[in-house]
């Protein structure tokens, strides 16, 4: 069922404390930790407690935990100000765009200039 989580999936398993993070914030709905493979100063993945395989998966189901996934984004670059210097939210979608853990999250990135278009 939508929402559930999965016995299969790192990103539940973090959400249940199986598996470490570096968290940096969290709500009731949401959880916000350091990326393991960082590709930026800033770059922490937010992530809804609940699992849907991709962010149009989450907005279809479930629309407000969507909403609460991008204001979490904007408050983690406030509170790793990278909000003057610009940053980046990005949702990869499907593994031909990069898409590895299939737990809908949003990438924030900054810290450090970001080309355009993205690779
Ligand atoms: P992607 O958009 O699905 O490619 O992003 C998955 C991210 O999860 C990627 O940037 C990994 O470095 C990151 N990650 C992590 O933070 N912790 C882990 O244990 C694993 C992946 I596996």
């Amino acid at each position: 069922m939508a929402g559930e989580p999965q016995a299969d999936c790192l990103f539940c398993k973090i959400v249940a404390g199986d598996v470490p993070a570096t968290v940096v914030r969290e709500t009731a709905t949401t959880l916000a930790f350091r990326d393991i493979s960082p590709q930026a100063p800033c770059h922490v993945l937010v992530i809804p407690r609940g699992h849907y395989r991709d962010a149009a998966a989450l907005a279809e189901a479930a629309p407000e935990v969507a909403a609460d996934v991008l204001r979490e984004a904007g408050a983690v670059a406030e509170q790793e100000k990278v909000v003057d210097s610009g940053y980046r939210i990005i949702l990869n979608t499907g593994a031909g765009a990069g898409q590895t853990v299939f737990h809908a999250h949003a990438h924030v990135l900054g810290g450090r200039g970001l080309n355009w278009p993205p690779g």
